[in-house]
C-alpha cells in the first residue's frame, strides 16, 4: 500500500517535515480555504503542490473537493455547482492530481459526540455516544420529530443523562457535534444548523440517491475522460442522524453506487471505520466484491457497542479484524497489479500530543503514527507470509 498522511495545510501542526519522518510517502489534502461550490484555481491547486514537492512528498488524494448543499438537494444553482466542479476537475488534472475523494453527506459530514474521550491508558479517542446524540437532539436543538428517530429505551436513557448534565458538559457537546470536525463544514450554530436541515424534509433516501446518480451521470464521464478516480467517502457514522438521509453505509447503498454508471473512475474511499461501524458490514468480503471500485483507504478501527455507540480503538483492535482486512486489501492489490493508496485514519491523543490542543481532533501526530507503524508492520507480515 502507498502509504500517506492526511495534512491540513500550513496551519497544520503537524508539518510536512513529520509526515516525512513518519516514513509516509505522500499527503492527502484539499484546498481548505476555497469556500464549497466555487472552482478551483490552478494557482491556488499549484501553490499547495509546489509545497508538498518541496518536501519531496507526493499530493496522492485530494480529501476532498466537497458537493454543494445545492447539488446534494437538486435545488437553486446546482446546474452552476455542477459546472464549478467539472472546473475544478479540469484544473487539478491541469496540476498533475487524478485522484478525488468526496462525500455525499447532507449539512454535516463526519460526527461525534465526544472529541477527547478518555481511554483507561490515559490517551483519548474519538467516540460517537448515541444517548449523547439523543440529548442533543431530543434536549439541545429540540428537533422536530426526534421521538421517531430513536427507541423508547434511548429516550428515556437521553432524558435521565440530560438531567444530571451540567451546563459545562451540555456545551462540551453541542460544541462536538456543531462546531467542524476536520475538513467539514464551516461551524454551525443552532438555528443556522435547523434551517440547513429543515431543507432536506422533504427529501428521502431514495431522492437522495437519485441526486447522487444524476451528478455522478454529470461529472463521471469527465472524469473518466481525465483519468480521475472519484472516490466517495460512505456515512460516518453509518446511520440517519438529525433526520437526515444518509445513503453510503452498506454493500447494498455500494451495490447502488457502483450501478450508477459503470467506470473505472466512479469509486470508492473504503473507510474501514465508517464502514465498521454498521455490524451488518463484512468488510473483506465488500473489499473483495467492490475489489475495482476501491481506489482509496482510510484504515481504522472502531470498538462497537450493543446500542450503536462506538469509539475509535487502536488500529489494529476493535471490532474489525484488521489482519483480514489488509489481507483482502493485499489480494485485490495482487490482482489488479496496483499499490493502493491508504492513509491511517484518526488517531488517538496521547504522549506530548496531550498537551497541545492544537492538532485537529483525531489528527494528532503520534497517534497517526503509531497507527501508521502498526499498519505497516501487519502488511509486510502478511505480504511475507502469504507471499502478496
Ligand atoms: C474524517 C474524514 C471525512 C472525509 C470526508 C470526505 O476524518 O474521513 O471528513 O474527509 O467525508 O469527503
Amino acid at each position: 500500500m502507498k502509504q500517506t498522511f492526511r495534512w491540513f495545510g500550513d496551519s497544520d501542526p503537524v508539518t510536512l517535515s513529520y509526515i516525512k519522518q513518519a516514513g509516509a510517502t505522500g499527503v492527502v489534502t484539499a484546498l481548505h480555504h476555497t469556500p464549497n461550490g466555487e472552482i478551483w484555481t490552478v494557482k491556488d491547486i499549484m501553490k499547495v503542490k509546489s509545497t508538498i514537492t518541496s518536501a519531496s512528498l507526493e499530493w496522492s488524494f485530494i480529501e476532498s473537493i466537497p458537493i454543494h448543499e445545492n447539488i446534494k438537494l437538486r435545488t437553486g444553482d446546482y446546474l452552476k455547482r455542477i459546472e464549478n466542479y467539472k472546473q475544478s476537475l479540469i484544473n487539478v488534472v491541469e496540476c498533475g492530481v487524478k485522484n478525488v475523494c468526496y462525500n455525499f453527506m447532507p449539512v454535516l459530514d463526519w460526527t461525534r459526540t465526544h472529541l477527547h474521550w478518555e481511554l483507561d491508558n490515559g490517551g483519548t479517542a474519538l467516540r460517537f455516544d448515541k444517548v449523547d446524540m439523543a440529548v442533543f437532539e431530543c434536549h439541545i436543538m429540540k428537533r422536530e420529530g426526534v421521538e421517531n428517530s430513536y427507541s423508547k429505551e434511548i429516550l428515556k436513557k437521553a432524558h435521565t443523562r440530560f438531567a444530571s448534565m451540567a451546563s459545562i458538559e451540555k456545551k462540551r457537546l453541542e460544541d462536538s457535534i456543531l462546531k467542524g470536525l476536520p475538513g467539514t463544514v464551516d461551524d454551525l450554530t443552532i438555528p443556522v444548523f435547523k434551517n440547513m436541515i429543515a431543507q432536506y424534509d422533504d427529501l428521502s433516501h431514495q431522492d437522495l440517491k437519485s441526486n447522487l446518480s444524476y451528478f455522478l451521470n454529470e461529472i463521471i464521464p469527465l472524469a473518466e475522460e481525465l483519468g480521475i478516480k472519484m472516490a466517495i467517502h460512505p456515512d460516518d457514522p453509518p446511520m440517519d442522524i438529525m433526520g437526515l438521509p444518509r445513503i453510503i453505509k452498506s454493500e447494498s447503498d455500494l451495490d447502488d453506487l457502483v450501478g450508477f454508471i459503470d467506470s473505472p473512475s466512479n469509486g470508492i474511499t473504503f473507510c474501514t471505520g465508517s464502514l465498521g461501524a454498521n455490524p451488518d458490514n463484512d468488510l473483506p468480503k465488500m473489499i473483495r466484491k467492490f475489489k475495482d471500485n476501491i481506489h482509496f483507504l482510510h484504515l481504522r478501527n472502531v470498538r462497537r457497542e450493543a446500542d450503536g455507540s462506538f469509539y475509535e480503538d487502536n488500529h489494529l483492535e476493535g471490532s474489525s479484524n484488521m489482519y483480514e482486512v489488509v489481507k483482502a486489501v493485499k489480494d485485490i492489490e495482487k490482482e489488479r497489479g496496483i499499490e493502493l493508496t491508504m492513509r491511517p485514519d484518526h488517531g488517538h491523543q496521547m504522549l506530548n500530543d496531550l498537551d497541545t490542543q492544537s492538532t485537529y481532533s483525531g489528527y494528532t501526530a503520534i497517534g497517526r503514527l503509531k497507527g501508521l507503524a502498526e499498519l505497516r508492520g501487519l502488511e509486510m507480515g502478511i505480504s511475507k507470509s502469504l507471499d502478496l
